[in-house]
């Protein structure tokens, strides 16, 4: 056994094949003649938790005998996706499982179809908090994640007559293996009522909040597994639930149903996530969501911490770091300041010293739509003392920092303040965050300078060294080692064992990008990844594509300014020229698509109808000869963009300049040994200084150009009436060819680039975009040519491991020690 793991000794396939038999019966209730694969995959589940709680065990004892600084990431999303192979491969006994439950008489690619994913999230953000959760397990750093256990995730998506669907997803209506209930570290949280001051003995003012209502907050803990079964984590999910103790006054005084309404109520917040990536949702629900989780973990931390350290706060901020995952968050800042001033009684600038040391914030968008402001009148009625100490901590940062530095200057006070003044006052959580924090971090080079120049300028000009970059990764050991097993081998051949843990190990490929059989190994590979989404697409689908076209890939929230119209508007020249000329000679295509649209966003939604409905009119049309095929992927998802990313051969990475703060999908396809094209936006700028200008199709208009064609005034139309071809693009989707009978259904895109101005300058960008995807096709026809760029890209893309980034956090923002957990 090795000691510095927390897991002792990792599985073999005979003590998994016991261990599954024994759960089956045992845990199950069932027999291997009648199990159902539901039931062999939850055996097989239990089995490997045995491995993963013994690594809880050492790790939380380590942590608790240490005395370790740990950071608490706060997230609203995680987006865990499914843990099986995840857990096995941590564990370093995939094969092992494998082996055992083929002995059995069970393949383990069904069984890891048997789990749903944990869909807590809508998109990167909680994406990337997931990724993060897994490298600092990984690397040792000790480390929680806090979140809101939803009873439902992210909506499921369907397709009728190419319409968008929601469906409820209830990925824990049977029970889910992998979390475990805390009842004895339940809390409760306070909303509503009113604030009374009080005065005692000494004279001296105290606030006395009153509550309107308590909720309980139930903990339930997801084991987090390291690579090589080194530490395990946890992350932390609240579900709220009705008080029992205010519930029993409510049933003495007022009866059973105002009970069970109350209890309703309660059990509401955690009930669902809200399923927007773009909008200030602007609800009640929201926020009473974001302070229930706050407040929390909040206490949770400071139970633990004082367990330690009893009331001496001195120690707090050096073993305490919160990060909060952008803004949704920030009401932590008010509340630490409430527990430190009204309940531990300590004086404000000592509490605010305390806070500024704890909290540092991510950045993730600069969209203004984006951007949280919450109005000051609903803080009044769900938090009153909260909104009293907002208004103190900007009346001294207006005095104190604002006014210091710039004497009288009202218009500075104005865009500084916390609060945005107006027919309805705001609380900009933005700057909240800002002002509460010692670090505030973008997500790429590109979009933190943003951060700085266009969104905080002045906040930058009072405390230049709060601001810096940390570039977004991802975790190779999902992304690559589970997702592409087969090229996982071949790097294992290769270069050795170490890049999961070193991902800058991939350069030692580098080598072999010239060398043939190298070529045809890594085609190969890429080969049958598309032959197997072909499989999947046939079973999801229907519709049969050719392996051997060119895998063409777009995977992420459908939004304007990501343009998903922009590769559609592509689509549709294409298809014309084939029209205009039988035999256009280009590369045959599949373009995949994969995005869910917020609910509400009806241009999102309009955009997703007429890829549908093109892609029926396309894929039926004899003429095309199969040179075109579209497949939009239904309840696009974590467990499904495993399956494409590995299969594609060009990734589409099409934003705005400007718009996309970082991108991790153009990582995670990079890595996979996909071209992209894209533009210089969010991290593909820098992935194209790694993989250099001949093995990424660069096209459009700089941030730079962006900004000066805003100013000098930017008419869509100029490229309407001056392309031909983009100008009968656009005069199609009026018509019904691809909506018999029903002209003007896919009309919206066309009026929302030019009556609506196109902000995102799709039309601007189209003549390049074009070009970049002839380019490709170019590039694609040399075979040897591209297998050499596919693996150029798979050997030049290690600095875009989440491990790197952790390691920049801990360097610049959390100053954790690693902390190697023994298994004694
Ligand atoms: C905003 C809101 C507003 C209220 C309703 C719920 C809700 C949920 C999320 C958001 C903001 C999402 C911001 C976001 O996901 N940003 C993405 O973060 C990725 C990780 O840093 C980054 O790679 C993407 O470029 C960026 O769009």
């Amino acid at each position: 056994s090795n000691a510095t793991v927390a897991v002792a000794a990792l599985p073999t396939a005979a003590e998994l094949k016991d261990r599954i038999i024994r759960h089956l019966h045992g845990t199950l209730g069932t027999d291997v003649n009648k199990a159902s694969p539901q039931a062999w995959w939850r055996a097989t589940c239990a089995s490997i938790n045995e491995y993963v709680f013994d690594g809880l065990r050492n790790t939380q004892r380590t942590h608790y005998q240490q005395n370790t600084r740990a950071v608490h990431y706060f997230s609203l999303e995680y987006l865990m996706g499914r843990l099986f192979s995840n857990n096995l491969h941590n564990l370093g006994c995939y094969d092992a499982a494998k082996q055992a439950l083929a002995e059995l008489g069970m393949d383990i690619a069904d069984l890891e179809e048997q789990e749903e994913d944990m869909a807590l999230g809508n998109g990167g953000l909680g994406r990337l908090a997931a990724c993060f959760i897994d490298s600092l397990a990984t690397l040792n750093y000790p480390a929680i994640g806090y979140g809101i256990h939803y009873e439902h995730g992210l909506f499921k998506q369907e397709f009728q007559h190419g319409f968008q669907i929601e469906r409820p997803d209830s990925w824990r209506e049977y029970g889910n293996p992998w979390e475990i209930c805390r009842p004895e570290s339940a809390q409760e949280i306070s909303v509503y009522g009113y604030v009374e001051t009080v005065y005692d003995l000494q004279g001296k003012m105290k606030k006395v909040w009153h509550p309107g209502r308590i909720i309980k907050a139930v903990p339930w803990d997801i084991p987090v597994v390291g690579y090589n079964g080194s530490s395990v984590n946890v992350l932390r999910l609240w579900e709220s639930r009705a008080s029992d103790f205010f519930n029993w006054d409510v049933f003495n005084s007022g009866g059973y149903v105002d009970a069970a309404r109350e209890n309703i109520e309660a059990e509401t917040i955690s009930k669902v996530l809200y399923p927007n990536d773009d909008t200030d949702a602007g609800k009640e629900l929201r926020l009473i969501q974001q302070y229930f989780f706050c407040s929390s973990s909040l206490k949770d931390i400071i139970r633990r911490y004082k367990r330690a350290h009893g009331d001496d706060w001195s120690y707090f901020a050096k073993q305490v770091v919160i990060q909060l995952n952008d803004t949704h968050p920030a009401v932590a800042i008010p509340e630490l300041m409430r527990v430190l001033v009204d309940r531990a009684e300590m004086n404000w600038e000592d509490a605010w010293n305390i806070c500024q040391h704890v909290f540092a914030y991510t950045n993730h968008t600069l969209l203004p739509e984006a951007l949280e402001r919450w109005p000051v009148r609903l803080f009044e009625k769900v938090l009153p003392r909260h909104i009293e100490i907002i208004y103190e901590i900007n009346r001294r940062f207006l005095v104190e920092q604002v006014d210091v530095r710039w004497p009288g200057d009202v218009e500075k006070k104005r865009k500084l303040s916390i609060i945005e003044e107006g027919h309805e006052p705001m609380v900009r959580m933005g700057h909240l965050s800002v002002v509460g924090s010692f670090r505030v971090n973008g997500v790429a080079e590109v979009h933190s300078a943003l951060v700085k120049s266009d969104l905080f300028p002045e906040m930058v000009a009072l405390w230049p060294d709060k601001f810096t970059n940390i570039t977004n990764g991802v975790t190779p050991r999902r992304w690559l080692k589970a997702c592409n097993k087969r090229l996982s081998k071949l790097l294992d051949n290769t270069i050795g064992t170490d890049w999961p843990t070193d991902l800058t190990k991939l350069s030692a490929l580098q080598a072999h990008a010239d060398d043939p059989a190298m070529q045809d190994a890594f085609m190969a590979i890429k080969q049958q990844n598309k032959a197997d989404l072909a499989e999947v697409v046939k079973n999801l689908t229907g519709i049969a594509i050719d392996p051997h076209a060119l895998f063409d890939v777009q995977i992420k929230r459908l939004h304007e300014y990501k343009r998903q119209h922009l590769n559609l508007l592509h689509i549709l020249a294409l298809y014309r020229r084939i029209l205009q000329d039988p035999d256009y000679d280009m590369v045959p295509r599949v373009f995949f698509f994969g995005a869910k649209a917020a609910p509400g966003y009806k241009l999102a939604k309009d955009i997703i109808y007429a890829i549908n409905k093109i892609a029926d009119k396309i894929n039926h049309d004899k003429r095309v000869k199969n040179r075109i095929k579209v497949v939009f992927m239904p309840n696009y998802r974590v467990s499904l963009a495993e399956k494409m990313i590995p299969a594609a051969d060009v990734s589409e990475q099409i934003s705005t300049a400007g718009k996309e703060a970082s991108g991790t999908g153009n990582m995670k396809l990079a890595l996979n040994g996909a071209i992209t094209v894209g533009t210089m936006d969010g991290a593909n700028i820098e992935i194209a200084e790694e993989v250099g200008s001949d093995n990424i199709a660069i096209f459009g208009l700089s941030v730079d150009e962006v900004k000066a064609l805003y100013a000098k005034g930017y008419d869509s139309r100029d490229y309407y009436y001056n392309n031909p071809e983009l100008k009968a693009i656009l005069d199609w989707l009026e018509t019904d060819y691809f909506t018999p009978g029903k002209p003007g259904e896919l009309a919206a895109i066309k009026r929302s680039l030019i009556e609506g101005g196109d902000h995102y300058l799709v039309m601007a960008d189209f003549a390049s975009y074009v070009k970049a995807q002839e380019t490709i096709d170019g590039w694609y026809r040399d075979k040897a040519g591209w297998a050499k760029k596919a693996i150029l890209n798979t050997a030049s893309v290690g600095k875009f491991t989440s491990d790197r980034s952790i390691e920049d956090y801990v360097a610049r923002v959390w100053q954790l020690t690693k902390c190697e957990v023994g298994n004694v």
